[in-house]
């Protein structure tokens, strides 16, 4: 047995080693994102969810000036990948009809690393749209302004890829301003490189799908849960009244038999 057990292990080992590791030689992933149990809903409202996600900061300016920037949350589910971002533009500024004339978020996927990116976006306006030589998946992106800007929310179908895939991206804050005549700066994913514009897959890290979330109350789903907490003190309650009242019972039996010895010793007395 122990003969055939080392060749299975080498074997293992063997299959192990020949996993192709990323191709990214150069470049590094920016950290782990957590899983998350159901969906949530793409409204730009912050689902409490991210506040346990990956956390990444948007700000390696390309040219310009750091007038803008922003937090990106990543968490996934089964099917899809969920960003949060939430964006400081203090100039609101919007040119046509078209996206990207308009402050917004863009995200930028090199899904299967072959240094071609996909590109999808959401504007302040609330108004989405994806262009890219690999097919856009399906997606759907939301947002709200704030005080200090907008916050922008995007689902991106992951099309099969699940815990330990790694997914080349890069995101980019589209900052439009007027001076004089409309101008604009581009804030970028801080990444390892820091270096390549949007379009420069090659200098994408990337995420990797890493475990479940330890989220430690429910967020979207738990309201099921919330729900079924009172059956399960109903079925608790039965147990406590059935432990009380099996203690209650050896009680009893005990001064039962404690009063059957000492009416024993007493007849026993008596009988003297
Ligand atoms: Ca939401
Ligand atoms: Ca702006």
């Amino acid at each position: 047995m122990k003969k055939m057990l080392f060749p299975i292990l080498l074997s293992a080992l063997l299959v192990c080693s020949a996993i192709p590791t990323f191709a990214y030689s150069q470049n590094a992933s920016y950290g782990s994102v957590p899983q998350i149990s159901g969906e949530l809903d793409v409204d730009g409202v912050m689902d409490d969810a991210y506040n346990y996600g990956l956390k990444l900061k948007i700000n390696r300016v390309l040219g310009g000036e750091l007038a803008a920037q922003g937090d990106a949350y990543y968490v996934y589910s089964d099917n899809y990948l969920y960003i949060y971002t939430v964006v400081t533009d203090s100039t609101d500024c919007h040119v046509d009809d078209e996206v990207w004339n308009a402050d917004c978020v863009e995200m930028l996927f090199d899904w299967d690393d072959s240094n071609s990116a996909v590109q999808y976006r959401v504007n302040s306006d609330n108004v989405s749209s994806g262009d890219g030589d690999g097919g856009i998946r399906d997606f759907s992106g939301a947002s709200v302004r704030t005080d200090a800007g907008y916050n922008v929310e995007f689902r991106i179908a992951l099309d099969g890829a699940a815990k330990d895939s790694n997914i080349g991206l890069m995101m980019m804050v589209t900052d439009l301003y007027t001076d004089g005549s409309v101008d604009q700066n581009n804030i970028m994913l801080a990444s390892s490189l820091n270096e390549g514009g949007p379009w420069a897959a090659e200098t994408y890290d990337y995420l990797t799908l890493g475990d479940v979330a330890d989220i430690p109350v429910e967020v979207e789903e738990t309201a099921p849960a919330a729900e079924e907490a009172p059956a399960s003190d109903d079925t608790a309650a039965p147990s406590v009244t059935a432990a009380q009242t099996s203690d209650a019972s050896l009680v009893s039996a005990a001064l039962l038999a404690l009063s059957a010895a000492g009416a024993f010793v007493f007849a026993k007395k008596k009988s003297r």
